[in-house]
């Protein structure tokens, strides 16, 4: 009679899944608590501590361990010496395992992250040894053992099983599937256990969530994975999908960059981004004004854009909204007039995301080389000091549009150069090789705006996101009508931009602090 283990902590689906198993002739095991639901439901079931001959001892940390199973489970059945072997011992083979493992995500989930090195006793109670054990021991043993880690593959183990076409392949992908899960409840394990910040948590616990249509191009394939405990931050993954097609993969980029930006300002705030810059972004005195004036900056670009606001958006912004082609808007909250309006576009998709995007000073940043891996704190700091540099200081009208644009400058590609008048940026400069071609750029955007901008009577000022090696954006500047500048300085060459600030009556002021984005 084949043998079946099952060992699960959540016992969804188990007892019709050992029903089944049940009516095609197997022969069921089971650890404590599962034998306990089983015989509730009247089932039969030896538990395993019959077979073993050895209770389940210390609170249930050791069931499972014990020869009499992983003997059943590891022996090749092809090779008679393990036959033998399995004979003397008065091992019976075991020829199913499904095991679902204690919650330990869940826990964590619910636990807070140890402080202090205090680490939490029923977390640590939730760390599944033997479990783990039998999943790895039948996934080696592939070949001879069908094992499943996840509920979700009862039913389809139970059809292969009735359609005696549980083959090799079905089995092997179970198999990897297993080894998947338990990797990465390793790694769940790990990283809650590392307290030393960066670079020493290093282990990362990534889940597929799901697939992708494709990914930057049509031609290449894609998928979305979570990092487990951060998950729940990702404000993007998180975030509830209420209506349009699928987000594709350059549409989550470009939301993170979006819902990132926008949170940096506490007023009404709107970005529109463009490959993964904005290409607007504007704070108002109400959502329709941010975003308005946003969209004014660059107004070609904006098209097919995704939009980001920090606050809920209102029938008026919406009616703005659907003037416009655009991929995806996330916020808050939509009003149920500014959902209807918005969803009468077929294309359009929305996203709803309540929590804003916290700044974490912990949060690490990992991004892909072809076989290895850069690790680093996520850029999540503004400035070190604010120092003026020149012999004008700024007027505190410029210092809030120099505030203004330094917030958004941390989150454009290098070199970036950002023009600002009040709280809209009139002209951007991004991912350019040179820091002069950069500023070339957001001039030509500024220029591009009606001639009647709205502000035009406000200072207009520049924000770099590194400092100056030499004085010519700060020349080419002062001809364009800058009045003042914010940057990190600290370049051997500062004085050669000073001076050229001070001849031309420009307040100048150094950051400490440099954003390069790459
Ligand atoms: O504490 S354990 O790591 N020690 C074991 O030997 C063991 N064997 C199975 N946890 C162990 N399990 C786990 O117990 C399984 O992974 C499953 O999550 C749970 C099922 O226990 P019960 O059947 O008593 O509810």
């Amino acid at each position: 009679m084949p043998t079946a283990l099952l060992s699960v902590s959540d016992k969804t689906g188990i007892v019709k899944f050992a029903q089944e198993l049940k009516t095609l002739g197997w022969q069921i095991i089971s650890s404590g608590g599962t034998a306990k639901t089983l015989k509730e439901n009247n089932i039969e079931c030896r538990e395993i501590s019959e077979v073993t001959g050895f209770p389940e001892i210390l609170d249930g940390r050791v069931k499972t361990l014990n020869p009499k199973i992983h003997g059943g489970i590891l022996a090749i059945r092809e090779k008679s010496e393990h036959a033998a072997q399995l004979k003397k011992h008065d091992i019976n083979a075991i020829d199913i395992v499904a095991v679902n493992l204690y919650p330990f995500e869940e826990t964590i989930n619910k636990i807070p992250k140890p402080e202090n090195k205090k680490i939490n006793q029923e977390v640590i109670e939730n760390i599944d040894i033997g479990g783990v054990a039998l999943l790895r021991a039948a996934a080696k043993n592939y070949k001879d053992v069908l094992v499943i880690c996840d509920a979700a593959d009862y039913d389809n183990v139970i059809e292969k099983l009735n359609s005696k076409s549980a083959d090799g392949e079905f089995k092997l992908a179970l198999a990897a599937k297993a080894f998947r899960h338990t990797a990465y409840y390793d790694s769940l394990i790990s990283n809650y256990l590392t307290y030393e910040k960066f670079p020493s948590q290093a282990s990362i616990p990534l889940k597929k969530l799901s697939g992708l249509r494709y990914g930057e191009n049509p031609h290449q394939g894609a998928a979305l994975y979570g990092n487990g405990t951060q998950a729940n931050k990702s404000v993007v993954i998180s975030a509830k999908q209420l209506h349009g097609k699928e987000l594709s993969y350059n549409n989550y980029l470009d939301l993170e960059a979006a819902w990132r930006l926008v949170h940096e300002f506490g007023a009404p705030a709107c970005a529109i981004i463009k490959h993964n810059n904005p290409c607007g972004c504007a704070e108002g005195e109400n959502v329709k004004e941010a975003y308005l004036k946003a969209l004014e900056c660059d107004p070609v670009s904006a098209f097919g854009g995704i939009i980001a606001f920090n606050k809920p958006v209102d029938a008026d912004t919406a009616q703005e909204i659907s003037k416009l082609f655009a991929e995806c808007v996330i916020t808050s909250e939509y009003s149920k007039e500014a959902f209807e309006i918005l969803t009468k576009k077929k294309n359009i998709r929305l996203l709803q995301q309540p929590i804003p995007y916290a700044v974490e000073k912990s949060e690490t940043e990992y991004r892909m080389l072809t076989s290895g891996m850069l690790v680093q704190d996520r850029d999540n700091e503004l400035f070190a000091k604010t120092e003026s540099m020149t012999k004008r200081s700024p007027t505190q009208i410029e210092t809030q549009a120099l505030d203004f644009a330094w917030k958004i400058c941390k989150h454009v590609k290098s070199n970036a150069i950002i023009l600002v008048r009040g709280r809209q940026t009139v002209g951007i400069g991004a991912g350019q090789m040179s820091r002069i071609d950069s500023l070339q750029i957001a001039l030509k955007k500024m220029r591009e705006i009606a001639a009647e901008t709205a502000g035009k009577d406000t200072p207009l000022v520049l924000a770099s996101d590194a400092f100056f090696p030499f004085p010519d954006v700060v020349e080419e500047a002062a001809k364009a009508g800058v009045t003042a500048i914010i940057q990190p300085g600290g370049s051997i060459k500062d004085q050669d931009s000073i001076n050229a600030a001070d001849n031309n009556g420009i307040a100048m002021v150094a950051t400490g602090m440099r954003h390069f984005k790459h």
